[in-house]
């Protein structure tokens, strides 16, 4: 078995300190953290195909949280160091909807984008629409980042959307939604300009966004 598939098993199985462990050794052997992060979602659908079966608990997803977290959190500052700009490419304002409190995958979006040059103003978990476009006019970012892993999760992102029509700043800002419940649907929704759910290819679209920007 390699040591991905062996990670996998040991987060899926819940045995946090082998888990960490072969994180660890893979970090050590100069594997790509981006591969690391992958088999992260990989065990999270595992477990919650089990969570939604019956065979585990609430409990058993507190526990497959803490690992999922405790490992981001060894790859987070390898994550940093392949950041290859220097200079402040844009401003992202992000936070996890009203309502849910899900923030591993954020988080890991969070450093990305930090690695990628941007500035960051991360609103946290649970943040109300009000809150988005209260930090939108005092932080005027280019680009807005809503994340959500609960099915509720996209009725409080087309909110929040709603929230910064009104306000009248959704022209002022690019708006990008992710995590596991989203889609090309629940985008157009929403009323977001893009979707992912997956971290690389959403720092990708901000990028493009921002060259985009310049010309
Ligand atoms: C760990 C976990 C928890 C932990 C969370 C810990 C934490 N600090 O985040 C705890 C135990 C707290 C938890 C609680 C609950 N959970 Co939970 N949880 C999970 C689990 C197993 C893994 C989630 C995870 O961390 N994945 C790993 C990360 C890396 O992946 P990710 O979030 O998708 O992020 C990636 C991309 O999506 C993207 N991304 C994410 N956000 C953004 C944002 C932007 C802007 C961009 C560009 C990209 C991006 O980047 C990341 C890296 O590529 C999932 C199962 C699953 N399939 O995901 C269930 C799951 C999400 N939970 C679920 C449920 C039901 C719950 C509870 C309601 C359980 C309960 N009865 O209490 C509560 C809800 C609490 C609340 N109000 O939010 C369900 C949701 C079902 C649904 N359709 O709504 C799931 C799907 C399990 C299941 N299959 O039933 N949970």
């Amino acid at each position: 078995m390699s040591l991905s598939e062996e990670m996998v098993r040991a987060i899926v199985e819940l045995d946090e300190s082998r888990a960490i462990e072969i994180a660890k050794k893979r970090l050590e052997a100069g594997e790509d953290p981006l591969k690391i992060l992958d088999d992260l979602r990989r065990a999270a659908e595992i477990i919650g195909e089990k969570y939604e079966r019956g065979e585990y608990f609430v409990s058993d997803l507190v526990m497959a949280g803490e690992i999922l977290k405790g490992i981001s959190e060894i790859v987070r500052p390898k994550l940093k160091e392949l950041g290859v700009s220097r200079k402040v490419v844009g401003k992202l304002v992000i936070g996890t909807v009203e309502g849910d409190i899900h923030d591993i995958g954020k988080n890991i979006v969070v450093t990305m984008a930090e690695a990628a040059g941007f500035e960051v103003i991360d609103l946290g978990v649970d943040v109300p629409p009000q809150r988005f476009v209260e930090a939108i006019k005092q932080h005027n970012p280019d680009i807005v980042g809503m994340s959500g892993l609960l099915t509720l999760a996209i009725d409080s992102m087309k909110r929040t959307v709603d929230a910064i029509k009104e306000a009248g700043l959704r022209d002022k800002v690019k708006i990008i939604i992710g995590g596991g419940r989203v889609d090309q649907h629940a985008c157009e929704y929403v009323g977001a300009d893009a979707w992912t759910n997956d971290a690389s290819q959403g720092i990708r679209i901000m990028l493009k966004w921002m060259e985009e920007k310049k010309r």
